[in-house]
């Protein structure tokens, strides 16, 4: 036990330099807020925080745009230093069985499997990368699309579905398909970065069948019929299936955890829901996660596409280049914390092509901007939101434990994190009010190792800032500048 854990509060003060502050002590009048961490950390592991990642990069169509090896590299080094540990990465059926195999769902015929397709070899690419930077990837099964290029129907799906997307058309051979995508690039090609598998984007609107209706009890049938299969060859213990991926309607995320008790190993919803404009947006945003964690039971929950909603169609927000949505976004990762969530993928790490079209065409010709940096042509310049969401995939590593703050301030939350590694603690904290808040922690779950040392990022108006380096004691006190958002590791000596 550290001695700082018995040793009552601590009262900090972080000097946070000329960059962070913004209010002086003449208009604090209030006194100190006081954030207590939870003693006992929540249930389940940091899962990880992260982005959405579909594999568009090594396509010919972002080839010609400067999608280069040069430009790889940049943006590898962003990935890496922004602290992503999990990326959620679309893998469509097509891509890989453009045909049948064969008529026999039971025997897969490896030599009518096209592995080597661009998609293919493009998400190949970015599977090495999350391999040897040790971020896990939750792969995500699409759908079937309705149809495929020159308009012809495609073998698994229904052709008569309204959107491009459409539920399979047949289990056994969805299963099929499934497992051999997953044997493929799990057990053959020994990536074992990806641990986690989602069948279906957003099902409840897009598993549509030749009458448009969405049918529960054929998701949950396919579902079961993927889980035996990977059953069957040996796979299912190398990941996790990660259900529901629901758009936002928590009956679907109900249906879920009650039919798929046993085939389910976690569960998650989408969130597109929040703004900083909305009065009482925080303990909404709170609520929102208490309700589906509260829902998962004992299953972990967390949120594999998070954005505000600003958004207009799929590829644009509005906010995109704003403030507010960084702050937005990053309280919604603190606050779900805080409700028992155990991680967020934000959509998306960066700007690509998923088509080749009109830039007229109301979905910036295939550009989708919507993302945490822009594209290769502003050499992956770091948006706000991709500033502020850096702290939070910094502070929240996967396999953290999460120790919930309780604040006496409704401007001011606060959660602490023990990373896996241990030898410190960190903190995210943020001040909504527009004056400056000064700030007493206690419980401060710092384990075994005295914390001398603090490293303080921030997330304000004027952008990002730190990190900066100070002196960390008993007496030590935090101030939060005016609608900030901050990351604090503290740390004790080298060993
Ligand atoms: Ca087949
Ligand atoms: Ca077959």
């Amino acid at each position: 036990m550290s001695r700082f854990l018995n040793s009552g509060f601590l009262v900090a003060v972080l000097a946070l330099g000329a960059a962070l502050h913004a209010a002086s002590w003449a208009q604090e009048a209030r006194g100190p807020v006081t954030v207590t961490f939870s003693e006992q950390a929540n249930r389940h592991p940091v899962s990880g925080f992260g982005g959405e990642w579909d594999p568009h990069f090594w396509t010919e169509r972002n080839g010609r745009r400067g999608c280069d090896e040069a430009a790889w590299r940049t943006l590898m080094d962003r990935i890496r230093g922004m602290g992503v540990s999990r990326v959620r990465t679309a893998v469509l059926p097509d891509w890989y069985e453009p045909e049948n195999d064969n008529a026999d769902p039971g025997v897969a015929d490896g030599a009518a499997f096209t592995w080597d397709s661009e998609q293919m070899r493009s998400l190949r690419r970015q599977l090495d990368f999350c391999q040897e930077s040790g971020i896990r990837v939750t792969l995500t099964w699409w759908c079937a699309p309705a149809r495929v290029a020159g308009g012809k129907p495609y073998w698994l799906g229904f052709a008569g579905s309204k959107q491009w997307c459409s539920a399979p058309n047949d289990a056994a051979e969805c299963a099929e398909n499934v497992a051999a995508v997953l044997r493929h690039l799990v057990a053959d090609k020994g990536y074992a970065c990806i641990d986690a598998f989602t069948f279906m984007n957003e099902p409840d609107w897009t598993y549509l069948n030749d009458e448009n209706r969405v049918d529960f009890g054929h998701y949950a049938e396919v579902c079961r019929a993927i889980h035996a299969r990977l059953v069957r060859e040996g796979l299912r213990d190398r990941l996790e299936l990660d259900l529901a991926d629901d758009s936002g309607h928590r009956g679907w995320l109900q249906q879920t955890a009650a039919a798929l008790g046993g085939v389910s190993d976690r569960l998650n919803a989408h969130s597109y829901v929040f703004s900083c404009e909305d009065p009482g947006y925080a303990p909404a945003m709170r609520a929102w996660v208490r309700d589906r964690v509260v829902g998962c039971g004992d299953l972990p929950f967390c949120v594999n596409e998070l954005g505000t909603r600003h958004v207009q169609g799929a590829y644009t927000a509005t906010d995109i280049e704003t403030f507010e949505r960084g702050f937005c976004v990053a309280q919604f990762a603190l606050l779900g914390l805080n409700e028992g969530m155990t991680g967020a993928l934000f959509w998306g790490l960066h700007d690509q092509y998923y088509y080749d079209g009109n830039p007229e065409d109301g979905s910036n010709g295939g550009l989708m901007k919507t993302n945490l940096m822009a594209y290769a042509d502003e050499a992956w310049r770091m948006r706000p939101s991709g500033e502020a969401w850096s702290l939070v995939c910094r502070g929240a590593p996967r396999g953290a434990r999460a120790h919930p703050g309780v604040s006496d301030d409704p401007e001011v939350d606060g959660v602490a994190l023990v990373p896996p590694d241990g030898g410190g603690v960190n903190l995210l904290l943020v001040n909504r009010a527009d004056a400056a808040r000064k700030v007493t922690l206690r419980g401060i779950p710092a384990g075994a190792v005295p914390l001398e040392k603090a490293e303080v990022s921030a997330f304000g108006r004027n952008g990002a800032s730190g990190p900066e380096t100070r002196a960390w004691t008993e007496t030590t006190g935090c101030e939060l500048p005016p609608e900030t958002f901050l990351l604090a590791r503290l740390s004790g000596p080298k060993q």
